[in-house]
């Protein structure tokens, strides 16, 4: 199998690979531009042997150059969250056992002091650039490439490790199903330290040798005016987005309305994922836009698993049929396979997308498969030929705005708050961002603590997308006859 940089060297050099910015870089140019990092990276050295260098760049020219050039030169790439506190890039830093770090005058400050004391240098892409002609590695396709940080049923985030082989195939999986080509034009607007915009978005279309428009962060304004200009053909968001465009849509006056709406009318393909799109929200849209959003099911340690077709009936609240190469099956609570109907069971993936490992946690890898197949935890169901999400079988994960959260990680996080006797965190439904943090807390005697304080000393110490959006002091939290908190019954309380 082809790795991305091999299949990329198949595309003309003159055609636009990049749109960043007022700027634009041609496929010949960032070949060019990867190359000369990956010979940066590699300084005398013949391969970095799956050294892990870290990234933490802003969306742009020299986040892509960064990310191919540490997957050309033979390193690991862990692409970091611009958004996460310093904790937890130090974490991850540190469990990554990183030696290097990519950042940019925006971002190296605050990552500074954990690099200091983890003795980890930090470069840029731009000024490191040189011209030393040194032969590249030929990487083979079972190496580790990249290495993301996931959330789950842990108190710390794992380190999902994915192999070139993963990669091409979570790509051409899609490449084949959605009917990539040169000429896609598509924005790319999540954030880069997740497979929906690493893989689904960038990776895809420089594979297809297609043009992405790279915007850092998402701005309804921005994007809306961008597809009134029709200067996208393919758009891929999560739920949470879809519901921020049909609000902003419908504060535009009637002839800005009917030019945005006729923009995305025109589009080739529209897609929804990273959480569930309530059916609502599949129907506003299409009759906003007359599109039928193709929803499709994925997660970090396995790529994509589940899409509706691209060609036959989307069904809105599924997510229609295994995608080629990726075998799913439905198994229940004892371990039997369900072959009919209607029965609900937890899904298992297997396929060359599924990952390679969790980064140092033999432990948890082997916890995660059975005889080969990976267990994601979801419970699906099928209907008329069609899965159907039900549900997750843990109650401490948490999907809020497409990010998934552990409930865990934000009570340990609360927990070190002096005033905080106990707390427990739980995801509520909410229209916006599907499930929405909220955190019952129970004071420490004679401790006095505001709602708004504890937020504010939340920011300090996670990802602003953590913080919980409601905070309830109680008295107590229910237990059961064990002493163990129930989350469903706080969940009932909340
Ligand atoms: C932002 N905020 C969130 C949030 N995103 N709160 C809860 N959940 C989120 N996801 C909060 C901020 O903390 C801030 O709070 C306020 O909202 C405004 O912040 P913002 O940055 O201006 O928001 P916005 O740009 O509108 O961000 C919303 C979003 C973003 C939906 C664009 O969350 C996003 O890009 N989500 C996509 C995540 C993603 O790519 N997941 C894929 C994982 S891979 P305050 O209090 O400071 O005002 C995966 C596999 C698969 O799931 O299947 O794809
Ligand atoms: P992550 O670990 O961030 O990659 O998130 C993966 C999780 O997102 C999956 O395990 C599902 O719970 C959820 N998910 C992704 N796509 C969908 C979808 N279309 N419908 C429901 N849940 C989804």
């Amino acid at each position: 199998m082809k790795s991305l940089t091999e299949q990329m060297s198949t595309h003309p050099d003159s055609a636009t690979a990049l749109i960043f910015g007022s700027d634009a870089a041609t496929y010949g140019e960032l070949r060019a531009a990867v190359d000369v990092f990956a010979q940066t990276l590699l300084g005398e050295r013949a391969d970095l042997d799956e050294e892990r260098i870290a990234m933490l760049l802003p969306s742009g020219r020299d986040y892509v150059v960064a990310l191919l050039g540490i997957w050309r030169a033979g390193g690991v790439a862990v692409p970091l969250s611009t958004a996460a506190a310093a904790k937890e890039l130090e974490y991850a830093l540190r469990t990554a056992r990183a030696t290097r770090l990519i950042a940019c005058e925006d971002t190296a400050d605050k990552v500074a002091a954990a690099c200091r004391s983890l003795g980890i240098n930090i470069l840029a892409v731009a000024a490191e650039a040189r011209d030393a002609d040194v032969a590249l590695p030929s990487v083979s396709p079972e190496r580790r490439a990249m290495m993301l940080f996931t959330s789950g049923t842990t108190s710390q985030p794992k380190g999902v490790v994915s192999s070139h082989r993963n990669i091409a195939a979570q790509i051409t999986a899609l490449i084949d199903a959605w009917r990539w080509t040169a000429d896609d034009r598509i924005p790319l607007f999540l954030p880069l330290h997740h497979i929906h915009g690493i893989v689904n978005v960038l990776c895809c279309a420089l594979w297809a040798g297609a043009r992405v428009e790279l915007i850092d962060g998402f701005d309804a304004g921005t994007l809306l005016r961008n597809v009134a200009d029709r200067r996208y053909n393919v758009f891929m968001a999560v739920p949470t987005i879809y519901v921020k465009l049909i609000a902003a849509i419908e504060k535009l006056d009637d002839q800005q309305r009917e030019t945005v709406c006729a923009g995305f009318g025109e589009m080739r393909l529209m897609v929804s994922g990273s959480a569930a799109c309530p059916v609502s929200v599949h129907e506003q849209w299409r009759g906003l836009t007359g599109q039928t959003l193709l929803e499709r099911y994925g997660m970090t340690e396995i790529g994509m698993a589940l899409s509706n077709p691209y060609d036959a009936d989307r069904r809105p609240g599924t997510v229609g049929q295994p995608l080629p190469g990726v075998e799913v099956i439905l198994v229940d609570e004892s371990g039997e396979r369900i072959d009919g109907e209607g029965r609900p069971g937890e899904i298992w993936v297997r396929g060359e997308n599924v990952f390679a490992e969790y980064w140092d946690n033999p432990d948890a890898t082997a916890k995660e498969f059975t005889d080969g197949w990976f267990r994601t935890g979801d419970i699906a169901e099928l209907d008329d030929g069609y899965y159907r999400i039900l549900g997750r079988s843990s109650v401490d994960i948490i999907k809020s705005g497409g990010y998934k959260l552990s409930a865990l990680e934000i009570e340990s996080a609360l927990l070190d708050n002096d005033a905080i006797a106990e707390c427990a965190v739980v995801g509520m439904p909410d229209d916006t961002w599907g499930e929405a943090v909220h955190a019952a807390v129970v004071l420490a005697n004679s401790a006095e603590l505001s709602a708004d304080e504890l937020r504010s000393w939340c920011r300090a110490r996670m990802s602003n997308y953590k913080v919980p959006k409601a905070i309830h002091f109680m008295d107590g939290l229910p237990r059961n006859a064990m002493g163990k908190v129930t989350k469903q019954a706080v969940k009932a309380l909340l």
